[in-house]
């Protein structure tokens, strides 16, 4: 088969379409990147192992917004829209798989999102921890062994995470830092200090993507995204089956949506602790805007760089007041508690991250205006019987040790329901 080159005329809309690889494309951002990668005229192909909707069925807790099977959205994209997205189920984990579906996809880009998301989640116990570093480290070494030995032109846009640097007392770089040290200078990768065992996955990949580039030529971003939000897509609102999910629990509720599902079902706000944690945000429309960016710009043979994913930056107590400012207005009750944070983190801090090199390129942020908000607070109540606010409260501990640090933590004993069959697949 002949070889072809990033950005030769693969697609039936023009010369600049891209065999896309979608990992990860039953998710919160890979359903609405498959389908905005396919408005676009790009070829796309997904792969999911249905991780996401195993772990809530382990858990108890579910999407606040009703979800299609991947199958039956894949078949409502092609009736809407006559395009068509091919799904595989399979398991990243599983190199002979990962291999033949790179192959046979034969990608110009691969966009990597096929990872366990939740800090909560692996901080559980050793057995999730130890699963969410195997998962996703080991899975994204399978995606670069593959490329090396199928597709070394391919474009790997890999999702990372601004909590890779962790919430430093100087300004944070877009992944490097130009150091001078006994005389000599470098430029070397912004130090990393991650606040969790998931958040530590993503260095683990990091230095791996960056060790890959280098050694094999590959092309690779690494979006250090920001906390994401919002509820609605271009495509998402073309017709109900192609929804994607929203979350609430506290596994894989990002704090934002998780405020706008408490302000509407009644719930105090869950603020941890004081309330100023600062983080960056985003708009998932601003997601998707980043994603093609970066695909649509890929650097050269040998160069892994690394692009700081968001637009905003907001302390968690901010966020709450916003959320309970416009709620109120739009006539829900709501108010704010302080609860112990079940977190190790710092709760006042400095915090100012770099992040102009996806504006150099074009991008043009959704900021978090009252508009937005009110327009995402009302998306959020259509669904708001099906919200269970017993899933509200925090559980999970950073350190589940009884007060006297040392004591043995109870060990978690629940069977392990998110390696079973996937319910739905
Ligand atoms: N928080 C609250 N109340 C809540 C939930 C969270 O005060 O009800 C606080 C947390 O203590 C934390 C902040 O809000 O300080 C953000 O928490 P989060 O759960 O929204 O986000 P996080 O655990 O950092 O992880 C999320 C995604 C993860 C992604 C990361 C981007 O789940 O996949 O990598 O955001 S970042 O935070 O920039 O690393």
């Amino acid at each position: 088969m002949a070889e072809r080159g990033i950005g030769d005329n693969v697609g039936a809309g023009g010369a600049n379409d891209l065999r896309a690889l979608i990992l990860g494309i039953d998710g919160y951002l890979g359903w609405p990147t498959a389908m905005r990668f396919s408005a676009a005229g790009h070829e796309v192909v997904g792969v999911d192992n249905m991780l996401r909707r195993r772990m809530h069925h382990e858990r108890g807790t579910d999407s606040l917004v009703p979800l299609a099977s991947l199958d039956d959205r894949v078949a409502a994209w092609r009736e809407v829209t006559g395009r068509r997205i091919v799904a595989r189920h399979g398991d990243l984990t599983d190199a002979a798989f990962t291999a033949e579906v790179i192959r046979e996809a034969r990608p110009d880009v691969i966009v990597h999102y096929a990872e366990q998301p939740s800090a909560p989640w692996s901080m559980q116990d050793l057995e999730r921890c130890t699963f969410t570093q195997v998962n996703n480290v080991v899975g994204t070494l399978n995606v670069l062994f593959a490329m090396r030995d199928h597709a070394p032109a391919a474009h790997l846009v890999k999702l990372g995470t601004m909590g890779e640097y962790g919430t430093p007392n100087i300004d944070i770089e877009e992944g490097f830092i130009d150091i001078e040290h006994n005389g000599r200078r470098d430029r070397l990768p912004f130090p990393k200090q991650p606040g969790s065992f998931y958040h530590l996955s993503k260095v683990h990949d990091s230095h791996n993507c960056m060790f890959a580039a280098r050694t094999w030529r590959l092309r690779i971003t690494d979006l250090n995204q920001g906390i994401v939000y919002g509820i609605e897509t271009d495509e998402t609102r073309l017709d109900e089956r192609l929804s994607t999910r929203f979350d609430y629990d506290e596994c894989f509720g990002t704090v934002l949506n998780r405020f706008c599902v408490q302000a509407v079902a009644g719930h105090r706000l869950t603020v941890y602790g004081e309330g100023g944690q600062t983080r960056g945000y985003l708009n998932i429309r601003d997601t998707l805007s980043c994603v093609m960016l970066s695909a649509q710009s890929p650097p050269p043979p040998g160069e892994y760089r690394v692009f700081n994913q968001f637009t905003e930056r907001f302390a968690v107590l901010e966020l709450a007041e916003r959320v309970c400012r416009t709620a109120t207005r739009m006539g829900h009750r709501v108010e704010v508690q302080h609860l112990r944070n079940p977190r190790i983190e710092r709760q006042r801090h400095y915090y100012h991250a770099r992040h102009t090199a996806l504006l150099e390129l074009g991008l043009q942020p959704t900021l978090l205006t009252d508009d937005v908000l009110e327009s995402m607070i009302g998306a959020v109540a259509r669904h708001r019987d099906r919200v269970h606010l017993d899933r509200m409260l925090p559980e999970i501990q950073w350190d589940p040790r009884p007060a006297e640090r040392g004591a043995p933590a109870q060990p978690m004993t629940s069977p392990k329901m998110w390696s079973a069959p996937p319910p739905n697949a």
